[in-house]
């Protein structure tokens, strides 16, 4: 284990490439498919002696692998850690560029905070805790992460305008829609501008913090948090009825490396068509988020940004992103960052 920063922040795994040769001893013990795997064969593959291979036992039985021992037999795979870890993410992680620098925290303030500032990762790094205790939501609020929730934060250094910033919110929502289909067999809903809903229940949350010159952005962190095994008496009283776990939706526990893969998988497409910044890319991207968005077509109460409340209904979102909402006067207005709530047709309540 090595710790790089000042805060009180445990890095539980160093980054690449010290991980690499538990990560070809447990490429043959996986191979081993639950059988045992002799020591010699083990070295004679790997080309290191008996107590290399031993030593690397022991440092992966230290990350929480369970590997039996056996004098005569050899070593064999029992089980793997059932928390977010470096190695199980990368097994089969078919990503061109997101995900193959991964930094697990054991516990950390905010991923968006470790992601923004360590100079070390770079484009398509990903940032996970385990534990986060001061977790970032919009405009001054917080997000929660009890127990089984995931929280993890994506690097991304796209050439492109401070203005297209927002936009990588839409490809995040897209992107975890996608693959909590992927992953999980779940149908899941965009609520603008940045929840994922499950029947009405929030069950993940972006937030897209920007580093930038003045015409271009230098970093961008989407944050993440998504509520995996969570289980319903632990999430707060004040949002529990507005909260779910991709477990409690699936009706199974959820590996949660094996979701982040998914997940990788299908975030990585959804931000390339905004680091590419081409219009067509966007102009798909946005036709993307649209189709899983059932904010449009409904009658909502929107909150801007300083407050102000006003009621409409939602006839589109535009080549931005932005909320086009009919007030009852039939202005429409352009909604570009704030909250909106379901509300019922004037004349109806
Ligand atoms: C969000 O804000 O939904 C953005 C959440 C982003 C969190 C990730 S975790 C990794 C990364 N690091 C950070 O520090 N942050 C990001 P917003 O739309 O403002 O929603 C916040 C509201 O969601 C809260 O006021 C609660 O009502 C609700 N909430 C908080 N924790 C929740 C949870 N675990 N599940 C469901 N709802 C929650």
């Amino acid at each position: 284990m090595s710790s790089r920063s000042s805060r009180s922040d445990s890095r539980a795994f160093p980054p690449l490439p010290g991980r690499e040769a538990p990560d070809r001893l447990l490429a043959q013990l996986r191979g081993g498919a639950g059988d045992f795997v002799s020591g010699s064969l083990l070295g004679e593959r790997l080309g290191v002696s008996r107590t290399a291979i031993w030593k690397q036992v022991r440092t992966l039985q230290d990350e929480g692998y369970l590997i039996e021992s056996h004098p005569k037999r050899g070593y064999r795979l029992r089980s793997v850690p059932s928390e977010a870890h470096p190695r199980e993410i990368a097994v089969g992680l078919e990503t061109r560029w997101l995900g193959h620098q991964v930094v697990v925290y054991d516990a950390v303030d905010s991923t968006n905070r470790a992601a923004m500032e360590d100079a070390a990762l770079t484009h398509g790094a990903v940032v996970v805790a385990r534990r986060q205790t001061e977790g970032r939501g919009r405009l001054g609020r917080k997000w929660v992460v009890p127990p089984g929730t995931l929280p993890f934060s994506l690097v991304l250094e796209p050439r492109i305008a401070p203005t297209r910033a927002p936009l990588l919110t839409l490809a995040a929502a897209v992107g975890l829609v996608d693959g909590i289909r992927e992953g999980c067999g779940l149908d899941t809903e965009i609520k603008w501008p940045n929840d994922v809903l499950w029947r009405g229940r929030k069950v993940a949350g972006i937030l897209t913090e920007v580093r930038s010159d003045p015409d271009q952005v230098v970093r961008a962190v989407v944050g993440i948090g998504l509520n995996v095994n969570t289980r319903e008496e632990d999430f707060d009283p004040l949002f529990r009825d507005r909260a779910v776990s991709v477990a409690a939706a699936a009706g199974r526990e959820v590996d949660p490396n094996g979701l982040l893969r998914h997940l990788l998988a299908a975030l990585e497409p959804a931000c390339d068509q905004v680091c590419g910044d081409s219009p067509e890319g966007v102009g798909r991207l946005v036709d993307q988020y649209r189709a899983r968005c059932t904010t449009v077509g409904r009658w909502v109460n929107v909150t801007g940004v300083r407050g102000d409340v006003f009621c409409g209904y939602v006839h589109g979102i535009d080549a931005e992103g932005a909320l086009l909402v009919r007030r009852e006067d039939g202005a429409t207005e352009r909604v570009l960052a704030g909250d909106v709530s379901l509300s019922r047709p004037p004349g109806q309540d």
